[in-house]
């Protein structure tokens, strides 16, 4: 796939301007291919050998939306669902969540409404929530019919697709819509608060609003905890 083609523009970003960072958290059981599908996202890869993975917190990927720069700041989980361990600080200052089950496995779609429950007690009401069908390239294997959870998206307001990080099918577009809506969000507002800025355009613009945007420049420090996510 020819990167740069496909919005995948990360290195040209570098020297530019970011106007916002949203933070985007990665939640839903152990196994369904959150991992996998951040890093597709992130860096269009996908490994065939991967395990789960311990002191990754987030990945980043730099798109250009409505001419605005936004750095997506995507947060896994690092294996914490297992223990339920998610804590509140995970979910601080989230603005998106991507919240996966697999298509194959029936438990983990079940188990989608506590998800939404840990959202709705610990992240911001008006966090954007798109509920994601995972290994929709497994059709043979198929245990969630798409309207059970088309139905339960409705019931909820939830956004929803059905992706796989293994041959990349929605995946783009899914983030895509996330940080779109976030963005629609953001720019509500910003009109609300009635145009009070201190920082032109820039995130920080909004300090104060329930809406909690960490700037550009508090991002470096974190990026240097940045792991791969694999060794592929
Ligand atoms: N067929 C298929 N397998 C997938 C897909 N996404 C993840 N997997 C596999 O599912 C397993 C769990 O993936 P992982 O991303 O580690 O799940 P996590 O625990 O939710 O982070 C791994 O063996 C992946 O290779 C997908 O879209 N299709
Ligand atoms: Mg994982």
């Amino acid at each position: 796939m020819n990167r740069e083609m496909n919005g995948f523009d990360t290195e040209n970003h570098q020297e530019e301007k970011i106007d916002y960072v949203f933070k985007v958290v990665v939640i839903g059981d152990s196994a369904v291919g959150k991992t996998q599908i951040l890093s597709r996202f992130a860096k269009n890869e996908f490994c065939l050998d991967s395990k789960s993975t311990i002191g990754v917190e987030f990945q980043t990927r730099t798109v250009t939306i409505k001419g605005k720069v936004i750095k997506a700041q995507i947060w896994d989980t690092a294996g914490q669902e297992r223990y339920r361990a998610v804590t509140s600080a995970y979910y601080r200052g989230a603005l998106g969540a991507m919240l996966v089950y697999d298509i194959t496995k029936r438990p983990t779609f079940d188990h989608v409404a506590r998800w939404v429950e840990e959202l709705r007690a610990h992240a911001d009401s008006s966090i954007v929530i798109m509920l994601i069908g995972n290994k929709a390239d497994l059709v043979d294997l198929r245990a969630v019919p798409t309207e059970d959870a088309v139905e339960f998206a409705e019931d909820q307001g939830l956004f929803f697709s059905e992706t796989s990080a293994l041959n990349g099918d929605n995946v783009d577009s899914a983030f895509f819509r996330v940080l779109e809506e976030i963005y629609g969000v953001i720019s509500k507002k910003a009109l609300e608060s009635g145009g009070k800025s201190n920082g032109g355009d820039h995130a920080t613009a909004l300090t104060g609003s329930k809406i909690d945007v960490i700037s550009g420049a508090d991002l470096e420090i974190s990026e240097m905890k940045k792991l791969s996510a694999c060794s592929c």
